[in-house]
């Protein structure tokens, strides 16, 4: 009889784990990069409110951008060369794969919201720089200087240390040395080993699954500090910063824009979750594709699928070892703070 009963409960086990591989999975998730719970929480409130998954990642991306996350979101983070702020973001509805998406924003906070009055006012999927604050201007953002305090000692700082690190290569006078304004270098020489702080560099990417298995993301950035003027990463990308499709799941991305963004994670992730992959295997399939030409990059990818489980997967460097991100579901029930060990 005992044994009977040994052999019956190791049965039930063995049974219950294969059914459930990736932990017990609930709807509706929401899922974010970084540790930023406020965020996690204020997705989730809009959701219990009767909001829709875009209104959870628009209101947990932009109570990133109002708290200033990490310094990496919002007004008076990573001034650029000239010592301005500007912003990235994407909004992504996996229903109807409609996008809308800001790059280089200037004098607007709510970098999120203006993307998303891309993606319903306008039949286009990404505005940029000037004419981007014109258009936010008009659907009733308010303009004001994003720089603070913080911003001008970064910058100031940056000046003082002969304007080091620089995103410039080939060009004179030699940028690991000088502050500009820069000329092309008489040669190209090969590529420079990149300079990223991975301590100031921490965008926030959104992936809401609906209750009935609707998927939306999102991002929301100040980009990266001391970047060239113009310059846009991978956060309003398509794909690259973050992808939805209903059909499948989400994923989104954060690190090293400039080099994430050549290899569209996001989207891959979510391809492969369509064909079955769990959210697991696909973000490391993601990271993999990126560290096989560039194996020092910094960066991680979450991903969800629409059964509600989910993964996450970052690529090891010095500095790097773990990346948080949080989960908010009806079995956590609050923001619980979760990483993964990168590879
Ligand atoms: C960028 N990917 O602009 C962004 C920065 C970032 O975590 O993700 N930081 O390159």
């Amino acid at each position: 009889y005992c044994f009977c009963k040994t052999f019956v409960k190791m049965h039930m086990c063995f049974i219950l784990m294969f059914l459930l591989p990736f932990g017990h999975a609930t709807l509706p998730l929401v899922i974010n990069t970084w540790p930023f719970e406020h965020a996690t929480a204020t997705a989730w409130s809009a959701l219990q409110a009767g909001g829709s998954v875009l209104d959870a990642v628009e209101k947990g991306c932009a109570r990133c951008e109002a708290d200033q996350c990490d310094g990496s979101v919002g007004f008076g983070g990573s001034p650029d060369e000239r010592g301005e702020t500007t912003l990235d973001a994407m909004i992504m509805n996996g229903n109807t794969m409609e996008v809308g998406a800001v790059g280089d924003l200037r004098r607007i906070k709510n970098a999120i919201g203006v993307a998303r009055a891309v993606m319903e006012r306008t039949e286009h999927t990404l505005l940029v720089g000037e004419s981007a604050s014109v258009f936010a201007e008009n659907m009733g953002f308010t303009a004001e200087d994003l720089t603070t305090n913080k911003s001008i000692s970064i910058f100031t700082q940056w000046l003082n240390d002969k304007c080091q690190p620089n995103y410039r290569k080939n060009v004179s006078p030699d940028p690991s040395q000088y502050c500009g304004p820069y000329k092309p270098g008489a040669t190209l020489r090969q590529r420079r080993k990149r300079q990223i702080d991975i301590h100031a560099h921490d965008t926030i990417g959104m992936i809401v699954i609906g209750k009935d298995g609707q998927v939306a993301a999102g991002t929301s950035t100040n980009g990266a500090n001391h970047k060239v003027p113009g310059r846009i990463g991978d956060s309003p990308i398509t794909g690259a910063g973050s992808y939805a499709d209903s059909t499948a799941g989400g994923a989104a991305a954060t690190g090293d824009g400039d080099v994430m963004m050549r290899f569209l994670p996001s989207y891959l992730a979510v391809e492969l979750m369509k064909t079955g992959t769990d959210p697991s295997t696909a973000c490391k399939t993601s990271i993999s594709r990126i560290k096989i030409h560039y194996p020092g990059f910094f960066g991680a990818v979450i991903c969800a699928n629409t059964t509600g489980h989910y993964g996450a997967a970052c690529n090891k460097v010095p500095g790097f070892s773990k990346f948080p991100f949080v989960v908010y579901n009806s079995q956590t029930n609050s923001p619980l703070l979760q990483s993964v060990d990168c590879f």
